[in-house]
């Protein structure tokens, strides 16, 4: 009795066992970049000679990026539109919207699989898809035609049972989950969702939850395809696209949890992780200076004229700035078409357009020491673009009553709960630009800041390094190479951005790589869920320009884990916890014969040369993945592997 995960990966499956953590590769039929790591994709394309894309369906979005602070953003996006022409891919461009808002609305097919270089593309599995985050490398092969390798993931079931009781919506139920399994308790799982509790929640909703799953470090969540997905369908004029898809009756899982949605309240995930999950009560009264209601978690139209119903004739408090970013083009106009905009301006919203932008640090930073509420899904210390600020994450219908009363503020207390109603059906933008029958003649235009993808040497015999850093648990990609306006615009110039590695955390970090002896490399270490967040490939790619081609973490996030192996760095774990605590930085690491020990078996012996003394760490690489790593990444190994079949 298959569950759903289990039904679209067996449909998919090109090769592997289906055996929780073993290596298994799917066939993808759609794939998603947006422009942050999008031109590292079409550059790697590029690398690849491929000439045209071999999936169903590919799209480009531009998103993240949207600021143009100087000519940097408008030449990338020059070049991913004349890029998307050349390989076959739809563009969708700045101002159409957040990648997967829009991606759900006008692409996402039950039953299909997607991958997107961006960790929330499991936003699609609200509609039913098997919808993964990866690095930009492992989407560009997708698009190549390559199966996507990964680790079979457990599927943990997670029944929804009851009804949410009024203010209290989709944001709460995946808060709620947060709370429980915390940042690290999906790594190496599938969240599905079953139960009559689901009959309750609309698509959008369902994609709240499936978004944010991934700061669980889940590799995707899911929901069934039903009534309510046909519908949304509908709704978007894509009926045609729906198919029932379900779990068997007495499907099962490997785990299940149960929530009774009947005894959620309002949460907030405080600062600075999403799992720092508190009732909404507890921290009612804190005084804010900012609220923003957008991002890929929150900014529906359901989400959006739910906040515009709590704000007609209320105004803003005095002292909050209100900034509402809608998730797609749709989104915006529905909003003007039904009048709701005009409740939100004038009650004191900033009306910014549909992008990313706040999320990602570009624009909006709050005031030193500020305190902000966000309907985000990540309030990583420092990511807001203000050291010092408190982020706080909730539910738009908790921003809404806070950005009225000033103060942290359970949306209970406001009464009565709003009605809203949807329009019957959605208006089309056609401002999505289909690929041309042929790429052939279509010149694909680059700027100066548009540099080649570094590739690394392959893995010397014996491989000598030195500590550069040591680091705790939850290292978030954004503390290995932080985004926002100033450094997101060096996307595509790994030189210039890998100035920036680890800045947050210490900011000599590059002039200390810079300084490292001939043939001898960096290393780092870390504590538990190493790299988790973002899929940024920068935070593999940049710090291995700079050197590095050691980790050694307790645990690694997924993606970040496959981003070190793509671009040859090798990461280990600790098979006695208590290693952790004999390397400090500055020591010198040394593998003697690292093929041979990789190869015959599961542990390697470092020695570490400072202290006198000899570790044994683990590895889980496959066969596969020591072959990219030797070889200096990925992209070393394909063209190896095609020019010995040639
Ligand atoms: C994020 O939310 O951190 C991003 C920006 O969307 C990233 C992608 C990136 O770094 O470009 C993600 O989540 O993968
Ligand atoms: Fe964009 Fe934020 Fe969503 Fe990342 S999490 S895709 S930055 S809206």
């Amino acid at each position: 009795m298959a569950n759903l995960t289990h039904k679209i990966i067996r449909d998919h499956l090109v090769s592997g066992r289906m055996i929780p953590g073993e290596e298994i590769a799917i066939k993808i039929d759609q794939t998603l970049t947006q422009d942050a790591t999008g031109t590292m994709v079409y550059l790697q394309l590029e690398a690849l000679g491929i000439d045209r894309v071999k999936t169903e369906l590919s799209v480009s979005y531009v998103d993240h990026n949207t600021l143009q602070v100087g000519f940097e953003n408008a030449d990338d996006h020059r070049f991913l539109r004349t890029a998307a022409a050349k390989y076959g891919v739809y563009f969708s461009g700045p101002g159409n919207g957040i990648c997967h808002q829009v991606h759900l609305e006008r692409f996402a097919v039950p039953g299909k699989t997607l991958l997107g270089s961006d960790s929330h593309t499991p936003t699609s599995g609200g509609i039913g898809m098997l919808a993964i985050g990866a690095g930009g490398l492992d989407v560009a092969l997708a698009m190549a035609g390559e199966p996507f390798y990964m680790t079979m993931p457990k599927v943990l079931g997670i029944k929804l049972i009851g009804n949410l009781r009024p203010w209290v919506s989709a944001k709460d139920i995946i808060l709620e989950v947060l709370r429980r399994l915390t940042v690290r308790g999906g790594l190496g799982k599938v969240l599905e969702y079953f139960g009559e509790g689901i009959k309750h929640l609309s698509v959008p909703e369902r994609a709240t939850i499936a978004n944010m799953g991934t700061e669980t470090g889940a590799t995707a969540s899911i929901f069934p395809s039903d009534e309510i997905t046909w519908e949304f369908l509908r709704w978007q004029g894509r009926e045609r696209d729906w198919r029932r898809l379900e779990a068997d009756p007495s499907a099962e899982y490997d785990e299940v949890m149960e929530i009774d949605l009947g005894e959620l309240e309002p949460l907030i995930a405080c600062p600075h992780s999403p799992d720092n999950v508190k009732p909404v009560r507890e921290v009612a009264g804190l005084k804010v200076d900012q609220v923003i209601i957008g991002s890929c978690t929150n900014s529906s139209l359901k989400d959006l004229l739910t906040v515009a119903a709590v704000l007609r004739g209320r105004k803003v408090h005095p002292d909050v700035s209100l900034v509402i970013a809608p998730g797609s083009r749709q989104v915006l106009l529905e909003l003007a078409r039904s009048g709701a905009l005009a409740d939100l301006i004038s009650a004191g919203a900033r009306i910014l357009e549909p992008a990313c932008g706040p999320c990602i640090g570009m624009g909006q930073a709050p005031p030193s020491g500020g305190v902000s509420l966000r309907t985000f899904n990540r309030n990583f210390e420092g990511r807001s673009g203000t050291p010092d600020a408190q982020v706080y994450l909730a539910s738009p219908e908790t921003a809404a009553a806070t950005a009225v009363t000033g103060v942290i503020t359970d949306p209970r207390d406001l009464g009565e709960p709003v009605r809203i109603s949807l329009p019957r059906s959605i208006s089309k933008d056609e401002l999505i630009i289909p690929p041309p029958e042929k790429g052939e003649g279509v010149e694909v235009i680059k700027g100066p800041n548009i540099k080649p993808v570094p590739l690394a040497d392959p893995m010397p015999e014996s491989l000598e390094t030195i500590v550069l850093l040591k680091v705790g648990d939850n290292i978030s990609t954004d503390h290995i190479l932080p985004a926002g306006a100033k450094i997101l615009p060096l996307r595509s110039n790994i030189p210039a951005i890998s100035e920036h590695v680890f800045e947050r955390i210490d900011p000599t970090f590059p002039s200390r790589a810079k300084k490292l002896p001939k043939g001898v490399f960096g290393a780092v270490v870390g504590g538990h869920n190493y790299g988790q967040g973002s899929s940024r490939e920068h935070a593999a790619l940049a710090p291995m320009y700079l050197g590095l081609r050691l980790v050694i973490a307790r645990s690694f996030a997924r993606i970040h884990r496959a981003n070190l192996i793509n671009f040859g760095i090798l990461p280990l774990s600790f098979v006695d916890e208590l290693d952790y605590g004999r390397i400090d930085q500055g020591d010198r690491l040394r593998i003697e014969n690292l093929p041979d020990q990789l190869r015959s078996g599961g542990e390697v012996v470092v020695e570490n040369v400072t202290k006198g003394i000899k570790m044994a760490l683990r590895h889980d690489l496959s066969e596969r993945e020591i072959d990219i790593l030797l070889a200096g990444g990925k992209l070393n190994y394909v063209k190896n592997k095609a020019s010995q079949g040639r």
